[in-house]
């Protein structure tokens, strides 16, 4: 293997390319579809760096043909896309948009047409906005509106979805969400963003158990953002401070879904901030159901230094300071977001896995990927790099240690709607000029497309 070349994988490895609903839709009033939280965060001043929302975005509600073209062009196996809950039922409970539903109807018919296996999320952040106004993920009752919508979607599309994704990065939605206010629904709270996480973890729990109910032979997952957390230094405090960020950022969400409960020290991290008053007897039950995937989302390492509690990092004004600041080191490179570029994190996230989950199910790298924020089609080198390190990093890693790897899905298919960054940062295999929505496939798209193709 060159460093432009992917490494051999096990036959019935699954090659593909993401999209989430807001980030490429647009279409937000049409036929139907509900506003979302996205819809009423974007319209807040200053909540997006350029002003702009995904009102419009790629326009894939209209032109999701081109897309689907651009997909069988590129000879992936799988298309990861997701369902925006407010298109399909407008208020996020009651009545059923038709059209909606059959905007996706035709999207997996298309797919299906052109031999494209669909990895179906159901929640990647758009909540109806009628259901954050009666309080949201704060509620428990969020969660159970949840599996309601899952059992109306898994009726419609489960003869022809087999692969299914109850959430994409919980930890974004709910300490990001709720507790930075960085993303929807902009809220600052503390005890409202660790109910957040808990019932989103719920919602998870009774939506398996819905699409289950709903149809048999389906394969249901969640999807976690996983970054290896990294003291910055050697000091005792910057070990603490990554144990602190690791226990937030991934054992929040790891452990209770693949390990059956909470980790330790969860409960003393949050002393202050909740009194964990959402937990009902059951839930650890229904939230640690066995899984028959895991999806990854990969993209750094952090590096984690300790400040002291009153002087908590300025670039987050979090409503749970745990006393840690991710820094950047000297000599690690970073894409143009500033991430580092570490290819070992998605090596360690991976092994890690394996180490401490002798249950872990199969997993899917559902996201890995690097954003550009020149605008055109320049820069793909960098992307083809990044591509084939990670890989490596990936195929180490199932050298190495048991972990079941079946695919990997580059973010993104398309430049889209990149949350409160707006459309600078770009993650495409395929360009988007935005004014006219003309998709223009990047060397990396040509590239992949190639080594796709001379696959045995
Ligand atoms: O664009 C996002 C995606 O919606 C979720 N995972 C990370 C990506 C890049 O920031």
């Amino acid at each position: 293997m060159t460093m432009s070349e992917l490494p051999e994988v096990p036959s019935g490895f699954v090659w593909g390319a993401a999209t989430a609903a807001y980030q490429i839709e647009g279409g937000v009033a049409e036929d139907g579809r509900g506003a979302s939280i996205w819809d009423t965060f974007t319209a807040r001043p200053g909540a997006v760096a350029d002003g702009t929302s995904g009102a419009v975005a790629c326009d894939s509600y209209h032109r999701w043909r081109d897309d689907v073209d651009l997909l069988a062009g590129l000879g992936v196996d799988a298309y990861r896309f997701s369902i925006a809950w407010p298109r399909v039922i407008a208020a996020g409970e009651g009545e059923v948009n038709k059209a909606g539903l059959d905007y996706y109807d035709r999207l997996v018919d298309a797919l299906a047409e052109r031999g494209i296996r669909p990895f179906v999320t159901l929640y990647h952040w758009d909540l109806p906005q009628a259901l954050e106004d009666s309080g949201g993920w704060r509620n428990r009752a969020t969660a159970e509106r949840f599996a309601d919508y899952t059992t109306v979607v898994a009726e419609r599309l489960g003869d022809r979805v087999r692969d299914w994704i109850t959430l994409n990065e919980p930890y974004v939605s709910s300490m990001v969400g709720y507790g930075e206010g960085r993303h929807a629904p902009g809220a600052t709270e503390g005890h409202g963003a660790l109910a957040a996480a808990h019932h989103l973890l719920v919602g998870h729990g009774l939506s398996a158990a819905a699409l289950r109910a709903a149809h048999s032979g389906v394969r249901v997952g969640i999807t976690l953002n996983l970054s290896p957390a990294v003291p910055a230094t050697d000091s005792p405090a910057d070990h603490a401070a990554a144990a602190r960020m690791d226990l937030m950022l991934n054992r929040q969400f790891t452990d209770p879904v693949l390990g059956g409960g909470y980790p330790d020290g969860y409960d003393e991290l949050y002393a202050g901030v909740s009194d964990l008053s959402f937990r009902r007897d059951g839930d650890l039950a229904l939230i640690g159901a066995p899984l028959d995937f895991l999806g990854v989302n990969y993209y750094y390492r952090i590096h984690a230094a300790a400040v002291p509690h009153d002087e908590p990092d300025p670039a987050r004004r979090t409503a749970i300071d745990i006393g840690v600041r991710s820094v950047t080191r000297e000599g690690v490179p970073v894409t143009d977001l500033g991430w580092p570029i570490e290819p070992r994190g998605l090596y360690d996230t991976l092994t890690g896995l394996a180490d401490r989950f002798p249950n872990l199910p199969p997993v899917y790298v559902t996201e890995n990927g690097v954003a550009q924020l020149r605008e055109g089609l320049d820069a793909d080198p960098d992307r083809i790099r990044f591509i084939t390190e990670h890989l490596a990093a990936a195929a180490r890693a199932t050298a190495d240690s048991p972990v079941d790897l079946r695919g990997y899905f580059y973010w993104s298919l398309l430049d889209n709607f990149e949350w409160a960054r707006g459309y600078g940062p770009r993650f495409g295999l395929v360009h988007v000029d935005y004014p006219t929505g003309e998709r223009t496939p990047r060397a990396s798209y040509h590239w992949l497309r190639e080594q796709l193709a001379g696959r045995s």
